[in-house]
């Protein structure tokens, strides 16, 4: 019987500052079927239209797809965020996947938003404040509430289903998510913040941690 290691840890020690002058930053330490964590939002994930913005380090590389993030019901994925195995970025709304043709995730922090809107189908995407093209995707979809939001695994069932080899693994932080698409001058001021998602708010967001993720505060 193989016995799972549940550890979330926060280090918080040796810190200084008022709170409103630190990032929550998790960092992912290794390839894992068990690492995750859950984010609480703060209104039910049914949407026409969102902005997903997020800050991503990561080591992996070469022929190595990773999730970056993951809202699942109990049957579909209803937003799922993906470095694909030919290293381009993606998002799937419980099917069909849109792929966008970018520089690469590296070791170095990159800002990244995701943005959809129901109405037209247009999808974007912008790496440290600059936009892609834009590529048309699932108008008329609706993304369905009742699901459960994860950073750090692929759940092919509901909270479970984990493939090690889809984990991601690096730090992530300032995952915030809108129910409507920020203009593109919003997005680009948002690159130096952290917070401010009215569905997903990354200074307030409540964590649910399994596994080995550790939880630091950085110093801005
Ligand atoms: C982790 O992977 C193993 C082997 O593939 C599998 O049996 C197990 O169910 C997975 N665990 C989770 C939580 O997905
Ligand atoms: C993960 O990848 C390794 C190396 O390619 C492979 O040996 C292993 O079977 C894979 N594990 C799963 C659960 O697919
Ligand atoms: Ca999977």
């Amino acid at each position: 019987m193989r016995l799972s290691f549940i550890l979330f840890i926060t280090i918080s020690a040796g810190f200084s500052g008022t709170l409103a002058n630190r990032r929550r930053s998790l960092v992912f330490r290794s390839e894992t079927n068990t690492s995750y964590v859950e984010l609480i939002p703060k209104k039910p994930l049914s949407l026409k239209a969102f902005t997903l913005c997020m800050r991503v380090a990561t080591e992996l590389s070469g022929e190595r797809e990773f999730i970056l993030f993951a809202y699942r019901t109990q049957d579909f994925d209803e937003l799922n965020v993906w470095k694909e195995l030919d290293g381009r970025l993606s998002f799937y709304l419980s099917g069909d996947g849109v792929f966008f043709q970018v520089p690469g995730l590296g070791p170095l922090q990159t800002h990244l938003c995701f943005t959809w809107d129901s109405s037209s189908g247009a999808a974007a995407l912008f790496i440290d404040g600059r936009k892609s093209l834009t590529k048309i995707h699932r108008k008329g979809h609706t993304i369905r509430e009742g699901g459960s939001v994860i950073l750090g695994q692929d759940p092919d069932n509901y909270l479970g289903g984990f493939d090690i080899n889809q984990s991601f693994v690096g730090e992530i932080s300032d995952v915030n998510m809108w129910d409507y698409v920020l203009s593109d001058t919003a997005v680009r001021g948002r690159t130096a913040k952290m917070s401010g998602g009215n569905v997903l708010d990354w200074e307030t967001v409540d964590f649910r941690g399994n596994g080995e993720v550790v939880q630091i505060n950085v110093n801005l």
